[in-house]
């Protein structure tokens, strides 16, 4: 689809850099460049894909605002798929801001977000997961995470996609070939392995489908809150979790008063921790703040890590805690191992008939890695680590597939109800549509608009 705009961005992030990327797409590319930049050699053939070293130039005064690489890569093999001019200049605001102004002066418009990624996909270049993955790679949290994108990037959920795609376009085929039989001769053969070809596909959706409780948690990582009352251990905890001692820690109760954030990875899951202020009958202002704020976060919080202390019995305080976690995900972790156990067990499992709290020391390290282990299954379920390459990491392919799959249920049960051929021809291209919504084929404009919206501008 060739755009007859011109547009045009600061690719790297606002501040100062060692260098700062300009980037241009569009028709006016090579003016664009054949009018701000001058070589120290006079004229210069721009070749393609070449890096030209010199000048950049405010064409109405001759003043140099840069020195500067740039390099045009001509259509079709540009990222955009278009002409596509990047100026490398130093990494300053004020001299990008420059430059970009007298890109928009020589023909060229601001950039919507992501507007290059959505000229990439529309010319071809990539398709809707592609670009997709391209966004997982800028905002991966962690090294999983950043593996998956890449092998979303290279293709791996497409050419899935696509092999369900083309399974499924076989059996229309030989349906519609069967109706025209059909109709010629009133003969009614239905095809044997379409049943066995449609059972395959729904399973390998299922498959990718039961990856995606997982994979949104890696894109989009989890918020845990540490809870319990004053000093049981919850920043000796968050320290030891992370292996650093991010947080003070006193043996005085009413240490922690504002939230502590820090993440660590769970098997590419990045958890993001909160350690928060003992919850008990405030001493002062500040504390009952705290306190305060804790229960807002609490109401917030995708887990809670609720820590009692296994050197003392349950206190009012601890009663109160578990009776205001009862309806929350909830992980209790009995603390402080290492010291005499006088915490009472039958007591605690009235409050928790159906946890068995771990015990751990957040002193010694004892029973972390366990506590961790145990994190991820509360997370993922009971179902054991993804090894899977292709991992769905977003909603949005979960509900396509999801339809998918109603779809071909849809066409299985018609084809086991010796249905007519047209029926079940019906569901199969619904099927296809939705499988379609995917890598872009059948997307709509308000879908486009969404998935870019989301990217930065200059990407
Ligand atoms: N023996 C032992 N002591 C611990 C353990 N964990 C924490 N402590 C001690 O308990 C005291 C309180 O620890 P903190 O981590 O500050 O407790 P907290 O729950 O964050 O306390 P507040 O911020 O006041 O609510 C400190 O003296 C810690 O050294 C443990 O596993 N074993
Ligand atoms: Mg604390």
């Amino acid at each position: 689809m060739p755009f007859d705009d011109t547009i045009a961005a600061i690719a790297t992030p606002p501040g100062v850099g060692g260098i700062g990327i300009i980037r241009v797409s569009g028709p006016l590319s090579e003016a664009i460049a054949r009018l701000l930049y001058r070589s120290p050699k006079g004229e210069v053939p721009l070749k393609s894909h070449r890096l030209y070293h010199g000048q950049i130039i405010s064409p109405a005064t001759g003043a140099v605002l840069d020195e500067a690489l740039i390099t045009l890569m001509r259509k079709p093999r540009s990222y955009t798929g278009e002409d596509l001019l990047e100026i490398q200049g130093h990494g300053s605001p004020l001299i990008l801001e420059a430059i970009l102004t007298e890109v928009i002066r020589a023909g060229a418009r601001p950039a919507a977000p992501g507007e290059f990624t959505r000229r990439a996909f529309l010319n071809n270049r990539i398709d809707l997961t592609q670009a997709e993955a391209l966004m997982g790679l800028l905002t991966a949290r962690t090294s999983r995470g950043l593996d998956i994108a890449h092998a979303q990037l290279q293709g791996a959920l497409s050419r899935r996609i696509e092999a369900f795609r083309r399974t499924l376009i076989e059996i229309l085929a030989t349906l519609e070939a069967a109706i025209d039989f059909s109709e010629d001769d009133g003969g009614h053969a239905p095809p044997d392995c379409a049943a066995a070809q449609l059972g395959d596909v729904s399973d390998g959706i299922r498959e990718l489908l039961s990856t995606c409780n997982e994979g949104v948690m890696i894109r989009k990582g989890v918020s845990a809150v540490i809870i319990g009352r004053a000093n049981v251990g919850k920043s000796s905890l968050l320290n030891r979790l992370l292996g650093e001692n991010r947080a003070i820690v006193t043996a005085i109760p009413g240490t922690t008063r504002d939230f502590i954030e820090e993440s660590i990875d769970i098997h590419g899951i990045a958890l993001r921790l909160t350690d928060t202020a003992g919850l008990r009958n405030p001493d002062n202002i500040i504390e009952k703040e705290g306190i305060e704020r804790v229960w807002e976060k609490l109401s917030a919080a995708e887990l809670v890590i609720l820590v009692l202390d296994g050197s003392a019995p349950l206190t009012g305080e601890d009663h109160d805690i578990l009776e205001k976690t009862k309806s929350h995900n909830i992980v209790p972790v009995i603390n402080k191992a290492d010291l005499e156990h006088l915490l009472n067990d039958r007591e605690l499992q009235t409050w928790l008939p159906d946890a068995e709290p771990l015990r751990i020391s957040a002193k010694t390290g004892f029973g972390i890695p366990a506590l961790k282990e145990n994190l991820y299954r509360r997370l993922t379920g009971e179902q054991a680590e993804q090894a899977a390459e292709i991992v769905i990491t977003q909603i949005r392919h979960k509900t396509a597939l999801e339809k998918t799959i109603g779809h071909l249920q849809q066409a299985q049960a018609s084809l086991a109800n010796a249905m007519s051929f047209e029926f079940i021809a019906f569901d199969l291209r619904e099927a296809l549509d939705s499988l379609g919504e995917i890598v872009g084929v059948t997307t709509s404009e308000d879908i486009l608009d969404r998935i870019f919206s989301t990217f930065c501008i200059g990407k």
